[in-house]
């Protein structure tokens, strides 16, 4: 893991229709021949991805589309990709071809809709003409370039750099207001069999870089070694963070005045709604026998035999109610478009996505009216330790 996380960049989209140029502007962009480029139509399929250093944005990712206009049956599967590629982005870029000078505006009310946004861009800009001239009368934000010849890239960057101020706004810290320099963190850390060969995952690395960013000073150590840890240290630590999967082991060994929450917690928060998640964790209480639950993770990661999604929840939670339920799983980029069977959906930490697809899919759940929490404000709840661990949230 050297390169800074997908989930954690800034994600710009580039639609519009088949031909209109949009590989031909990252490649203008980036400065690489990357992007696949053709006249045929329809040359780009799967959504394409491309890291780069945009500053002062930092790292950032350009996802090249399908076109938004072909009619046959393999493009409504692309269109289908492109849709799902438009939940990701902090911010789309529309391009349009300046000999047809057409928008889609149902695509355009999408954008609007998901609150995604988005610059208008005519490409293939050669000359002015009065088509061009009523265009933008009609929309004078747009920019005119020419990709080939890399004309307007430098104002089309600006125009990016500007529109991401406002959702980088949005972006929540990991630990940042909760942590002040030089407090004392623990991070608990279980080497079990699910764990990677050779690294931390992802939510250890990043609250321990965040740490570290702050000024704090992070301690690092497994469960079984916590007790010592504590002893070696002269002073109490200010917070301590565990895995989920150790919440009550860890919660027995540390006096009730140490601050105590989880890598889930604190990414259920960051990429998602903390009040939300607690809500539909209470939503358990009222759960009736048989009922069906959708257990949700980000990435379809290789399941261990005590899998935390599949086995460790599902039994803690028929252990805790004394019901029986009736479990679905869902891995990956998707989750089911209907949720309307399902009572309650718990949903993994989600760090391999961006908060803008987190968010899309509590809007989801909402609008399907189902209740939604995570793995570890669930593991919290169903091991008795709700309230402690949201203390150090509650200011
Ligand atoms: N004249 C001109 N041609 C361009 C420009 N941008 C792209 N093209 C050409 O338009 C065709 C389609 O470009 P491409 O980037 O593959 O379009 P996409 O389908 O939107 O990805 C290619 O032949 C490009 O060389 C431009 O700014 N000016
Ligand atoms: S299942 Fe969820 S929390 Fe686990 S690694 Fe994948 S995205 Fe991250
Ligand atoms: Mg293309």
């Amino acid at each position: 893991m050297i390169d800074t996380p997908r989930s954690n960049r800034f994600t710009i989209g580039l639609f519009g229709a088949t031909n209109a140029g949009k590989s031909t502007l990252i490649n203008a962009i980036t400065n690489q021949e990357i992007a696949l480029t053709s006249d045929i139509k329809g040359t780009t399929t799967d959504p394409v991805y491309k890291n780069m250093e945009l500053l002062p944005i930092g790292p950032v990712t350009f996802i090249d589309t399908a076109g938004l206009d072909d009619e046959t049956e393999l493009a409504k599967l692309r269109l289908k990709k492109t849709y799902e590629a438009m939940r990701k982005c902090n911010l789309a870029i529309y391009v349009i071809d300046s000999n047809e000078l057409k928008i889609d505006n149902y695509f355009l009310d999408k954008l609007k809709v998901m609150k995604i946004p988005y610059l208008l861009v005519i490409n293939k800009f050669d000359q002015e003409n009065q088509k061009i001239k009523d265009f933008i009368k009609k929309y004078p934000e747009t920019i005119l370039i020419d990709a080939l010849s890399k004309y307007g890239i430098e104002d089309l960057k600006e125009g990016i750099i500007e529109l991401s101020k406002e959702d980088l706004q949005l972006e929540k810290p990991l630990v940042a207001d909760i942590v002040n320099p030089l407090d004392l963190v623990i991070l608990v850390c279980p080497i079990d069999s699910a764990a990677p060969k050779g690294r931390l995952i992802l939510p250890q690395q990043q609250v321990l870089r965040e740490c570290l960013d702050i000024g704090a000073i992070p301690v690092v150590c497994r469960e079984f070694e916590l007790e010592e840890c504590l002893k070696a240290l002269n002073k109490k630590p200010d917070l301590v963070i565990t895995d989920s999967q150790v919440f009550e082991y860890v919660n027995n060994i540390l006096e009730d005045d140490i601050p105590l929450t989880s890598f889930s917690i604190i990414f259920a928060r960051q990429k998602g709604d903390l009040p939300i998640f607690i809500e539909g964790v209470k939503s358990i209480e009222s759960l009736e026998d048989g009922a069906k639950i959708l257990i949700a993770e980000g990435c379809s990661h290789h399941r261990q035999k005590d899998d935390i999604g599949t086995v460790k929840i599902p039994k803690w939670l028929q252990e805790k109610t004394g019901h029986t339920f009736d479990f679905d799983y869902a891995s990956g980029q998707m989750i089911p478009e209907d949720l309307t069977k399902y009572s309650l959906i718990i949903h993994c930490g989600a760090c391999m996505l961006n908060r803008r697809e987190m968010i899309y899919r509590i809007k989801q759940a909402n609008e399907n009216e189902v209740k939604i929490a995570n793995y570890g404000i669930t593991i919290a709840y169903l091991k008795g330790i709700t309230e402690k661990a949201m203390q150090i949230f509650v200011k």
